[in-house]
């Protein structure tokens, strides 16, 4: 991508508007913008790095054998009137009439829409266990929407949910999402600890929030500080075998871990005291057991091996991708901007063009953003005439990990500079050794 025909609206300025480090970041580097209070646009270069993170999700729910498809964002309030929770819900759901004067309402979350699914065609326990998931915008009217996409009123959710003919199956089914959580998580760069939550409006009694400690985090938690260091699941885990999965999520829960909601102070006294970490955290994500509390009143039934029918035990499983996004930043950030983790960078090098006009520069760039482009990297060229002073502020706040810069004195000399987003280390080198270096 050439930075002169791309859309990358940087803000010089601060803007006032936002109170933490990564809605500063965001709204700086150009990635969003608020359409009204809580509703924001994903700009071109924030587009990019939110596709990266949803790859990276759906790569991890596919693994543990859940299956994608789309429902809409749109709901008929009928369906929350058989569920029950039409009433319940409150003023946190935006209803809706459509022109005959239907009540509808945007979605907040999808568990009756996807029990309708599922009952209008699963009919018997063969077909078990089933885990449908998609990845699709919400609208909450939360009372506080703040910091930006972090707590928004409009927001994107990788929603999943487990359908079981018994309690054990839909444990399974919950270790399985519960795995997948750790391994997305890390390879998002993150350390996430799942820790013991209240279910709030989604209901049931066994839940897991997962948490990233952040001093701007919107939660108080408490755990053990182990967890910083515990072993995620590698990519060869069998999500099949019930064991192996058990043994997983007994390993996460052996050691004290909560949100304020269900916080225990006995029991986090009993942590030796140089153990226990109280902090604040970001909720990434949060999964959901809560058996047959929507399959009952809507009759989501199948046909058991006893030839009798049984209400399909449930559990739901969500990630916020756009909250993901400033999470990210919020653990990834210096004073000059934002540095991604290579799994999720908009762009994998940008090469900058420090004299752009000059023809030994211009040559120079030009064969580096051909030869890496055409090895399958995601490049950015700054081809623009911007001072060169501009283009490494902008190189920097934007947080791509490499940087090849050409300037002329270096470029007579056969030679560029390769410098690492994270470390600042740079490295002179030749032109042909830098394309080898990202050419695999
Ligand atoms: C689980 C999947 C649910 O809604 N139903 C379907 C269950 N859970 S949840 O905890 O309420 O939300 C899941 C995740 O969505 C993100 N999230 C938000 N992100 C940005 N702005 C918001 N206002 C917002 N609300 C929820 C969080 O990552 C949360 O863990």
């Amino acid at each position: 991508m050439r930075l002169s025909r791309y859309f990358m609206p940087i803000l010089k300025e601060n803007p006032k508007e936002a109170e933490i480090v990564s809605h500063r970041l965001m709204l700086r580097a150009g990635m969003i913008r608020q359409q009204s209070q809580g509703i924001y646009s994903w700009l071109p270069l924030g587009k990019r790095v939110l596709d990266k993170v949803n790859a990276i999700i759906r790569d991890e729910q596919n693994r543990a054998g859940a299956i994608e498809l789309s429902m809409p964002t749109l709901q008929s309030a009928e369906l929350w009137q058989e569920s029950g929770r039409y009433d319940a819900y409150g003023k946190e759901m935006l209803r809706i009439k459509d022109r005959q004067d239907r009540p509808m309402l945007y979605g907040p979350t999808n568990e009756e829409m996807v029990t309708d699914i599922f009952r209008s065609s699963v009919k018997s326990y063969k077909d078990l266990p089933l885990n449908l998931y998609h990845i699709q915008l919400k609208f909450r009217d939360e009372i506080r929407p703040r910091f930006g996409t972090m707590r928004s009123r409009e927001f994107m959710m990788k929603d999943a949910y487990s359908f079981d003919l018994t309690r054990e199956g839909a444990e399974h089914s919950y270790n399985k999402m519960f795995a997948a959580y750790l391994r997305t998580f890390d390879r998002l760069g993150l350390r996430a600890i799942p820790m013991r939550a209240d279910t709030g409006p989604i209901g049931g009694k066994l839940s897991h929030e997962f948490i990233i400690l952040a001093d701007t985090g919107e939660s108080e938690v408490f755990c053990h500080k182990d967890f910083v260091d515990f072993d995620i699941p590698g990519e060869h885990t069998d999500f099949d075998s019930v064991e192996g999965l058990q043994a997983i999520f007994d390993k996460w829960t052996s050691l004290y871990a909560a949100t304020s909601e269900m916080h225990d102070e006995a029991a986090f006294n009993a942590v030796p005291e140089g153990d226990r970490l109280s902090a604040r955290g970001i909720e990434v994500g949060h999964i959901f057991y809560f058996g047959t509390k929507y399959s009952e009143p809507m009759g989501a039934k199948v046909q058991g091996p006893d030839g009798k029918e049984h209400f399909v035990h449930m559990g739901s499983y969500g990630i916020g991708p756009t909250r993901l996004v400033p999470a990210i930043i919020e653990a990834s950030h210096d004073d000059n901007g934002i540095i991604w983790p290579a799994s999720v960078a908009p762009f994998d090098i940008v090469v900058i063009n420090m004299k752009a006009g000059d023809q030994a520069c211009d040559d120079t760039c030009e064969l580096i953003y051909a030869a890496l482009t055409r090895a399958g990297k995601d490049v950015l060229y700054d081809d623009t005439d911007d001072r060169a002073g501009t283009k490494f502020a902008t190189a920097d706040l934007i947080g791509v990990p490499v940087q090849i810069i050409a300037g002329p004195r270096a470029v007579a000399n056969g030679e560029v500079e390769v410098k690492d987003r994270k470390t600042g280390a740079r490295e002179t080198m030749t032109i042909e050794a830098a394309i080898n270096r990202f050419v695999a």
